[in-house]
C-alpha cells in the first residue's frame, strides 16, 4: 500500500504586533481550506505562527512579555482550527509560544493527528540570537531571553502511515538536529521558521544569501538522512521587519518539490512518498552499515571548538 501523503505547507505573510490572535486564525482558517479543497493530509504552518515574531522586540515587563504566549493548546484562540481541521480529516502542525503551568517558557511546536489530537510536541532547542539588548545590533534578535532551550528532545512520531519528527526555524542549520531524528528512521520533518531577512551583525549579508542558506540546510538536511522535508515560513515585512519566505518541500534525494512564490500567505502542496525514503536509507546512508561511531565522540563530548595546541 503506498503512503503517499499530500502535504500543505501553509506559509504565512506578515503578522503585524497589532494583529489579534483570531484574525491570525482566520488566515489559517482559509490556508486550511484551501489545503482541504487540494486534498491534503497535512497542513504545516510556520513558527510562531500565531503572533509577530515578538523576539525582535526587547521588552523587561514580564506580562507584556507572556501576553505573546499561549497557556493552554487548544486554546480560545486555536480551538476553530482544530475543529475545521478534525472535520477536514487534515492533520496540523504549527508553532506557538508557551508558557507552561509551572511557568516555564519554551518556542514550541505540536502535531495534531487528523482528529485534531495532539500526537507530538517539540520545544526548539537551538535558540539563536542573544538574551540582553545589544546595541552594535542593528535590530535585535531575544529568543535566549525569552525562551527556554527545549527540553523534550528530537522526538519522532509513528503516525500518517510514516515515521514523522519536527523542529523549528535555527533548528534546520544544525546538522545535530536531522540526524538525531534520522536515527529514529525518521521519514518526514516539518517545521515552520520565522528569518530575518539581513544579518543584524554583517549588514552586505542580504534576502539573497538568507535564501541561500535556508535552502542549503533544508536540501542538505534531507539528503544526508534521507528524509522529506517540509518547511514553511512567516514572511513579509512585520512592522518594519523584513523576513524571508522561501517556504518549501524538499524530497529525500535532496530536490526542491515545492516552493512558495510570494511573500504572503500562500499554500504550496505536494505529494509526498514516504517509501521514497528507504532506498537512501538502505544504501548511501544505511546508517548501520556506514557510520563509525567510534570516531564522533566529540560531537556530543564537546559543546564549543577545542584547538589544537600551538
Ligand atoms: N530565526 C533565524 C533562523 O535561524 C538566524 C535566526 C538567521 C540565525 C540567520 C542565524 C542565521 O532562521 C529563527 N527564528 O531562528
Amino acid at each position: 500500500m503506498s503512503r503517499i501523503l499530500r502535504i500543505g505547507g501553509a506559509q504565512m505573510g506578515p503578522v503585524q504586533k497589532a494583529e489579534s490572535r483570531q484574525a491570525v486564525v482566520a488566515r489559517m482558517l482559509d490556508l486550511l481550506a484551501q489545503a482541504s479543497a487540494q486534498k491534503c493530509d497535512l497542513v504545516v504552518y510556520p513558527e510562531l505562527a500565531l503572533t509577530t515574531f515578538f523576539p525582535r522586540w526587547y521588552m523587561t515587563e514580564q506580562n507584556e512579555v507572556d501576553s505573546w504566549f499561549e497557556r493552554d493548546m487548544p486554546n480560545a484562540a486555536t480551538r476553530p482550527l482544530f475543529k475545521a481541521a478534525a472535520a477536514a480529516r487534515i492533520g496540523l502542525s504549527f508553532g506557538y509560544a508557551e508558557l507552561t503551568p509551572d511557568g516555564r517558557r519554551f518556542n514550541t511546536a505540536i502535531l495534531a493527528d487528523r482528529d485534531a489530537r495532539i500526537v507530538g510536541k517539540y520545544r526548539k532547542v537551538h535558540l539563536p540570537g542573544h538574551a540582553e539588548y545589544d546595541s552594535a545590533r542593528s535590530f535585535q534578535h531575544l529568543e535566549k531571553r525569552y525562551f527556554e532551550p527545549g527540553d523534550l528532545g528530537f522526538p519522532v512520531w509513528r503516525c500518517f502511515g510514516g515515521i514523522v519528527g519536527l523542529c523549528i526555524c535555527n533548528d534546520r542549520r544544525w546538522p545535530e538536529t536531522y540526524r538525531v531524528m534520522a536515527l529514529q528512521g525518521v521519514e518526514l520533518i516539518v517545521l515552520g521558521y520565522n528569518t530575518p531577512a539581513g544579518n543584524s551583525q554583517k549588514a552586505e549579508e542580504g534576502p539573497e544569501r538568507r535564501r541561500f542558506h535556508n535552502r542549503l540546510c533544508l536540501q542538505a538536511g534531507a539528503y544526508q538522512n534521507s528524509t522529506w522535508v517540509v518547511a514553511v515560513a512567516k514572511g513579509g515585512v512585520e512592522d518594519g521587519h523584513a523576513m524571508i519566505a522561501g517556504s518549501m518541500t524538499v524530497n529525500p534525494d535532496g530536490e526542491i518539490v515545492a516552493e512558495a512564490k510570494t511573500e504572503d500567505d500562500e499554500l504550496i502542496v505536494a505529494d509526498c512518498d514516504l517509501d521514497a525514503t528507504l532506498f537512501g536509507k538502505q544504501t548511501v546512508f544505511d546508517f548501520a552499515r556506514h557510520r563509525r561511531i567510534e570516531h564522533y565522540g566529540r560531537i556530543t563530548a564537546q559543546t564549543g571548538i577545542v584547538r589544537p595546541r600551538e
